[in-house]
């Protein structure tokens, strides 16, 4: 495998996606979905390990929402009440508009998820043209927030480098990507894509992996083993064990960080991880 210096430093990033667009709150109780669950969330996760929050968040019903003004005071809140940095998604739900993903920038964040293609999606598709990719990466760069880029297949590493090579290096300077894996229509969440995928990464990049549903602890080990850092939450995985339900996003983070322990990487604080992801100290 490719040597890659940052990915192997001593120490685990360690993000939480606590709530996603897809899980239901009626079907699973511990998904946070008010701000004051989100906060509450953003600090147990902080404590239990976590240096990045990936955030969606929802309406007074519940459902996802990209509404300008609940982001931005999302932001705000995560920001007095934790120190993790505030990575907002720009991938939203399924059905929601591109003017829309491209507006969250807005929002302020310190950084954004950003999908470099489309993908199936269970039943649905998750879309992601070329043209939609390339300009929220140029709206990145003019308000400075770094970007994640995240890859669900084995296409969207190729276009992340098409990306690079059109636009140059994200603000910060330093590209970071997140493996989605185990996705119904995406890679596979095992120990051999994983490897296919790191080998084809940019030379110098940092990656982080995460493995949906059943995947999720596969892709742990796979991820620890390679020298990666992990993303966890209930946006993810719903399930701790076999039948038995997540109780909370920090249980899932303060299982990785024990394994990052026991892999001589512990989790790395967010004060480092800003550092080393290239985000800004806060005003
Ligand atoms: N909810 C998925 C359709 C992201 O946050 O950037 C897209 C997603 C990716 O979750
Ligand atoms: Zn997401």
């Amino acid at each position: 495998m490719t040597t890659n210096p940052r990915a192997g430093s001593g120490t685990t990033l360690i993000t939480v996606a606590p709530t996603g667009a897809e899980a239901d709150k009626g079907r699973y109780p511990a998904l946070p979905v008010t701000l004051d669950e989100l906060v509450a969330t953003a600090r147990e996760c902080e404590a239990a390990g976590a240096s990045v929050i990936h955030v969606h968040i929802r309406d007074g019903d519940a459902r996802p929402t990209l509404d300008l003004a609940r982001l931005k005071d999302t932001v705000a809140a995560l920001r007095e009440s934790s120190t993790l940095i505030v990575q907002l998604s720009t991938g939203g739900a399924v059905t929601d508009s591109f003017d829309d993903r491209l507006a969250v920038l807005d929002a302020g964040p310190d950084g954004c998820s950003l999908t470099c293609g489309t993908v199936n999606f269970g039943d649905d598709v998750f879309m992601n043209p070329w043209g939609f990719i390339r300009d929220l990466y140029a709206r990145t760069k003019e308000l400075g927030v770094v970007p994640e880029f995240e890859l669900f297949d084995l296409g969207h590493v190729a276009t992340l480098h098409r990306l690079l090579d059109d636009l140059g290096e994200p603000h910060g300077g330093h590209v970071h990507c997140d493996l989605v894996m185990g996705v119904p229509g995406g890679m596979n969440g095992d120990a051999a894509t994983l490897v296919a995928a790191v080998e084809a990464l940019p030379a110098g990049a940092s990656w982080s992996a995460t493995g949906v549903g059943r995947t999720s602890l596969p892709v742990v080990f796979a991820a620890l083993s390679a020298g990666g850092h992990l993303r966890v939450g209930m946006e993810d995985t719903t399930s701790y064990a076999r039948g038995r339900p997540v109780v909370s996003n920090a249980e899932l983070v303060q299982r990785a960080a024990t394994l990052a322990d026991l892999a001589q990487r512990p989790a790395m604080r967010p004060g480092q991880a800003r550092e080393y992801l290239g985000v800004g100290d806060r005003n």
